[in-house]
């Protein structure tokens, strides 16, 4: 940890902001300094979470699906809170959300709130997080953040517990939690990874509602209910109806005609699984399913692994059940593992058009593992290596 305060300026940043003063660039100049100094802040002392019996945590972004899930995550998993608070938009001050037994009043977000807490979980969206993130940072909280806001900064460490806990060592008070799709597959690669080396990954999701946030799954519910009973429907959260349809869409399309959500997909896994070499293509599918995400993978290593090999590589790992007997019609999907903490494996089996290729089916509920879950796991390692 530094103790005088440096700005370093990138020549992609040099050339990006200084060489083209129009008004946008001017703009994102000052965006892109308020983040440099808070980072900077922050490298300087805010951030390390102190031992303690309990702790003040706070949600923020607590009336939305992911929010509300990491209050219940809380009681179920008898976090150590001392006390909670929640946060949200001006539109829900006034709220009220059980925990333990208690009903806790939901304030608006602000600058000033952070003072006293001790753990932050943010799932209010990127906006939010770039902006508030920091300024609880270096008010002493540690933020573990669930938005797509610090995921691929260099400075904050991307986090699943099962994968590279050993990430949260290097910290400067904001932890990344990973997008829901990615979350669930690198749990499942990284085993395979250790044992036969991952040369490419191809991946198609399936994507449920709740992957959007509340107001998609209460389109989905709306749009089902209106064609049932023979009435007109709006699609207002997505481009086309959801009900009893497929979007190949996720987060919008980029220049080369990927998804936002596909190219997460592939960064995000190369981050965490700290290893550039892993080729990682992916398709991103929303489907008309209230909760969990499924994945097909086909995985191609550098060593030849047969199914049963995989099967058993997998089932002694912590947050993976190996559910698959197909001849019995085992195998998983969101009905069976909605409101479960596992990801679920099945359909193992050798790609017989490749040398050394397996194929599987991956199922996990995207509120818990692939949000709330994994970001209250982030809060329990912090405590486990705090001091
Ligand atoms: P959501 O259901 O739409 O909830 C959004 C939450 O953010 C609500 O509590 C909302 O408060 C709050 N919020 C919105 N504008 C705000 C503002 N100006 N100030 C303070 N709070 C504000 O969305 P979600 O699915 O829970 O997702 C939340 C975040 O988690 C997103 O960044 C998302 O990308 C990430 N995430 C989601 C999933 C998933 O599976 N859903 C998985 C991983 C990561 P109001 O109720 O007052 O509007
Ligand atoms: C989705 N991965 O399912 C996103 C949630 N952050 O849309």
């Amino acid at each position: 940890m530094e103790d005088t305060p440096y700005f370093y300026i990138s020549q992609d940043f040099y050339t990006k902001y200084f060489t083209l003063p129009g008004a946008d660039d001017l703009m994102n100049f000052f965006v892109d300094c308020d983040k440099v100094y808070n980072l900077i802040s922050i490298r300087n002392g805010a951030g390390m979470l102190k031992k303690k019996e309990r702790y003040i945590v706070a949600v923020v972004g607590a009336t939305g699906a992911v929010g509300n899930e990491m209050v219940s995550v809380l009681e179920e998993r008898e976090f150590p809170v001392e006390e909670l608070r929640l946060f949200a938009s001006e539109r829900s001050e006034g709220k009220r959300i059980e925990f333990r037994n208690r009903q806790i009043p939901v304030k608006t977000l602000k600058e000033d709130v952070f003072k006293g807490i001790d753990i932050a979980l943010f799932s209010a969206g990127a906006e939010r997080s770039r902006h508030f993130a920091p300024i609880a940072a270096e008010s002493g909280c540690v933020v573990v953040d669930n938005s797509s806001a610090w995921r691929m900064d260099p400075e904050v460490p991307l986090v699943v517990p099962e994968v590279n806990p050993d990430d949260l060592k290097w910290h400067k008070g904001i932890i990344a939690n990973p997008n829901c799709s990615t979350i669930q597959m690198v749990v499942v690669l990284k085993p395979i990874h250790d044992v036969a080396r991952i040369k490419r990954v191809v991946v198609t999701t399936f994507q449920s509602v709740s992957g959007t946030g509340k107001r998609a799954m209460d389109e989905l519910l709306k749009q089902t209910t209106d064609l049932l009973n023979f009435r007109d429907i709006k699609a207002e959260v997505y481009p086309y109806q959801i009900a009893f349809n497929c979007l190949p869409h996720i987060d919008k399309f980029m220049d080369d005609g990927y998804t936002k959500e596909e190219i997460k997909m592939i960064n995000e896994t190369k981050k965490i699984m700290g290893d550039d070499s892993i080729r990682v293509t992916a398709t991103t599918v929303r489907v008309p399913v209230f909760r969990g995400h499924s994945e097909s993978l086909n995985i191609e290593t550098e060593k030849k692994l047969t199914a049963n090999e995989v099967r058993a590589i997998l089932s002694e790992k912590d947050g993976i059940i190996v559910y698959d007997a197909p001849q019995k019609n085992i195998y998983p999907h969101p009905v069976l593992v909605a409101g479960k903490d596992e990801t679920y494996v099945g359909r193992i089996r050798e790609d017989n058009s490749i040398e050394n290729g397996i194929n599987m089916w991956i199922v996990a509920d995207n509120l818990r593992k692939g949000a709330a879950l994994n970001a209250v796991q982030i809060a329990e390692k912090l405590i486990e290596l705090s001091e």
